[in-house]
């Protein structure tokens, strides 16, 4: 047995000599206690997970929504999308905006799409976030059928730095939101209010989840949007708005749906310019906005 940076190397020797190599990260989790793997540089080997999804044929599908003055974000995030996102992957954008005329002409590679969709403007931002649960379940039950094989729901005010392509695929995908990674539980923002859908009581909960980014099989994800719509539809009724939005739905989703594969927070920062140990690599990070600035309403 060798270290090889981060591999070890184990040989068994039978008749024949077998040597397989497997990664490992002693600084962080890497599988959760449900035992779904949590994504970190280091624990994957890149082209050995790109050379068994080439054979697939895979198509990825995303999502933005881009209303208002969020447009001003579409071309650094798809210009670096270009760059690192499911690089030699099908990607299929759909991008939702009030403001067609806005988008940015980006060129894009060699079985990578953009289709535009125009919805209403809204005149608050919780609406927007809000409101985006509704129309992904309604395209990928009414469009993506036989479109796509996976989807990822990403924020647009975002770049990408990194590599994030075929390692995030799975059936059920969540992102650790970067502000919770390495804090305890009753830190965790989740909305303890009895009366809203989204209640988590205290003691409960796995990891806090970003809504920045979230993804998984086509099936999985229609499942998660329709229910988040259908709680915040009910905490509507009762004119009752979780503290942190479809975020919060969304981390109460994923505490009775538990995801089957985590990502780091390298797959979505706070701030590029800030470094925390054990992230060695920012492959997706928000882009600093002046929220008075940018949203419709405070
Ligand atoms: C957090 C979440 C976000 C969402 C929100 C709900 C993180 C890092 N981000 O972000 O995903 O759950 O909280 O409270 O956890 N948008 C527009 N036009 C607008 C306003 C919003 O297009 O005028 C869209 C846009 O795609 C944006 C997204 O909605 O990326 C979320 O809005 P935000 O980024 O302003 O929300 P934020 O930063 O509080």
């Amino acid at each position: 047995m060798f270290n090889c940076n981060q591999c070890v190397c184990v040989c068994v020797c039978v008749c024949v000599c077998v040597c397989v190599c497997v990664c490992v990260r002693t600084d962080v989790a890497s599988v959760t206690p449900w035992l779904a793997p949590i994504v970190w540089e280091g624990t994957f080997d890149s082209t050995l997970i790109d050379s068994i999804y080439k054979q697939q044929n895979i198509t990825v599908a995303t999502t933005l929504f881009a209303l208002g003055k969020y447009t001003r974000f579409l071309k650094d995030f798809l210009e670096s999308a270009e760059e690192h996102y499911f690089v030699g992957f099908r990607v299929h954008y759909y991008l939702f905006t009030d403001l067609p005329e806005a988008i940015p002409n980006v060129k894009l590679g060699q079985e990578r799409y953009l289709t535009v969709k125009k919805v209403p403007s809204l005149n608050r931002w919780q609406d927007i976030s809000m409101g985006r649960m509704e129309i992904l379940k309604k395209l990928i039950e009414n469009e993506l059928a036989n479109e796509a094989d996976y989807i990822f729901c990403l924020d647009v005010d975002t770049k990408f730095y990194g590599r994030w392509s075929v390692e995030t695929l799975g059936h059920l995908v969540g992102v650790i939101h970067p502000w919770f990674f390495n804090v305890p539980r009753f830190i965790f923002t989740y909305e303890h209010r009895r009366e809203s859908q989204a209640y988590i009581p205290a003691g409960e909960g796995d990891y806090y989840f970003t809504g920045a980014a979230f993804g998984g099989s086509l099936k999985d994800v229609q499942n998660l949007t329709k229910t988040c719509r259908e709680q915040m539809n009910i905490d509507a009724a009762n004119s009752i708005e979780a503290i942190w939005h479809e975020e919060s739905h969304l981390n109460k989703y994923f505490l009775y749906n538990k995801p089957s594969k985590l990502l780091s927070p390298e797959y979505l920062w706070r701030d590029i310019s800030m470094s925390a140990g054990q992230v060695k690599i920012i492959r997706f990070s928000h882009v600093a906005k002046n929220n008075a600035e940018v949203r419709p309403n405070l």
